[in-house]
């Protein structure tokens, strides 16, 4: 029986990366007088790091142009994801990043019906705070029985550990929760936790093979389907049937 819903927040939530993540590190490259700069494509292929500060530790390790020493580079990325996220939370608050189609309805719904809902994401809280103060305003945390960042759990997707955390925190067990990611990295780590998924594509993982998701869909306001059944979109109906389904699996 479904109790709880846990969603991921970049991709997810919003379409945060390209007009968002992305364009906040060239800006912060752009303010430490660095040449360097993150076209879609190259910015979709590091996608597949996950966490921000890894993300551009891994591009610093290839780049001829980078300090030398390791320790070096680790600080000087450092210094590029914390002015990233400050530029981050701009572009955020001018309202650029709305949420995707569905999301709304989906946690007002969720709230009506008193199904728990929690966060588990990669990304830095400073940023969750952002996005969902801009979308929801300053008390958007009453909607969450759990929120689990970064900050609090340092272990990046794909490991488990955010979403172990915010079922612990919850106090759900798996079998009786859902997770909604968008990418590859997201749905092993929910699966890892136990988790029946529903994938819900993001633009940079339209076309991102199969990983062991319960069911997906190219928004939550479009056709969901999952083995042994579907719906018009994804509502509390069609998540209680998805983790049924999962249940008899
Ligand atoms: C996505 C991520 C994050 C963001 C950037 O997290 O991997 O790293 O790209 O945020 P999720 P930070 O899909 O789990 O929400 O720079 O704060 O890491
Ligand atoms: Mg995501």
């Amino acid at each position: 029986m479904l109790r709880a819903v846990l969603w991921d927040v970049d991709g997810t939530l919003a379409e945060t990366e390209r007009d968002g993540h992305r364009v906040a590190f060239n800006r912060a490259f752009e303010a430490h007088g660095l040449p360097w700069r993150w076209d879609v494509e190259s910015y979709g292929r590091l996608l597949a790091v996950a966490g921000g500060f890894e993300r551009l530790l891994y591009d610093l390790e290839g780049r001829r142009d980078a300090p030398a020493s390791h320790d070096e580079r680790v600080d000087l990325a450092r210094r590029l994801h914390a002015a990233k996220n400050g530029l981050y939370a701009d572009i955020v608050d001018s309202g650029a990043i709305p949420l995707r189609n569905g999301v709304r309805r989906l946690i007002d719904a969720c709230a009506e019906a008193g199904i728990l809902q929690g966060i588990a994401t990669t990304t830095t809280r400073s940023n969750v705070d952002a996005l969902l103060g801009a979308s929801f305003g300053p008390d958007w945390q009453r909607r969450f029985a759990a929120v689990v960042c970064a900050d609090d759990a340092p272990c990046k997707k794909p490991d488990p550990q955010a979403y172990r955390l915010a079922l612990a925190r919850i106090a759900a067990a798996a079998d009786e929760a859902i997770a909604l990611e968008d990418s590859p990295n997201g749905v092993h780590a929910a699966r890892a936790a136990g988790l029946p998924t529903l994938l819900v594509r993001s633009d940079f993982f339209r076309d991102a093979a199969s990983c062991g998701e319960t069911a997906t869909c190219d928004d939550l306001d479009s056709r969901v389907t999952w083995r042994g059944g579907e719906a018009a979109r994804v509502d509390l109906d069609a998540l209680r049937r998805i983790v049924d389904r999962a249940a008899r699996a």
